[in-house]
């Protein structure tokens, strides 16, 4: 009886040893999926980004300009018409200083956001407008369109914009009803009337 106790024992030990393992394997498989989970509860509030920037410290004040597939369109004086959101009106250098209680914050780059919270099937139209410009160079304005719900990069594209007014349309581009991008092409849509450029 004893030499059998004594043989038991280092299979005790390893028993043990597995059992430590497993509740280590636990603990670190919970700590992976919490911030998974996290990440997922922002991703369901939206559908699409579509990001406009244009290089830092550049006085030229560029308008992003969505119209949706039921007429909505989305700038910088009508910001969440439909399922859409604009951030902000980025009036390029002049509104980068923030002045808060905590201290002037500074947001040195040209960005405009335009958010689709949720699907509406059709074709949506993107414009950049100029709205104000210093100097006769070009401004680049790069355009990206990220899909989110499963991730990836619908478009990613650099135009010019030459001088004050000018008015490009970036893409179009169609949706169907499980939020799929079926058709992108370039033909060109007027979204700025005569009254908005104020
Ligand atoms: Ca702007
Ligand atoms: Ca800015």
């Amino acid at each position: 009886m004893q030499r059998r106790y004594h043989t038991n024992l280092p299979f005790l030990d390893l028993l043990f040893n597995v059992l430590i393992g497993f509740v280590f394997l636990f603990i670190v498989s919970f700590l992976l999926i919490n911030p998974i989970a996290k990440r997922a509860d922002i991703e369901v509030k939206a559908e699409f980004l579509i990001t406009v920037f244009w290089p830092d410290n550049l006085e030229d004040d560029v308008d992003i300009y969505v119209e949706d597939p039921a007429g909505n369109l989305v700038w910088f004086k009508s910001r969440e018409p439909g399922l859409m959101h604009l951030d902000r009106d980025d009036l390029g250098k002049r509104n980068d200083e923030v002045v808060t209680a905590a201290g002037t914050i500074l947001f040195p780059e040209n960005r405009e956001i335009v958010t689709l919270r949720g699907i509406v099937p059709g074709e949506y139209v993107v414009n950049v407008h100029c709205y104000f410009k210093v100097g006769g160079d070009p401004v680049p304005v790069t355009i990206q369109i990220d899909k989110i719900n499963p991730y990836s990069v619908v478009l990613r594209e650099t135009v010019d914009l030459n001088k004050k007014g000018d008015e490009i349309t970036v893409t179009r581009f169609s949706v169907n009803s499980k939020g799929e991008v079926t058709n992108v092409n370039k033909l060109p849509k007027k979204l700025v009337q005569e009254w908005q450029k104020g």
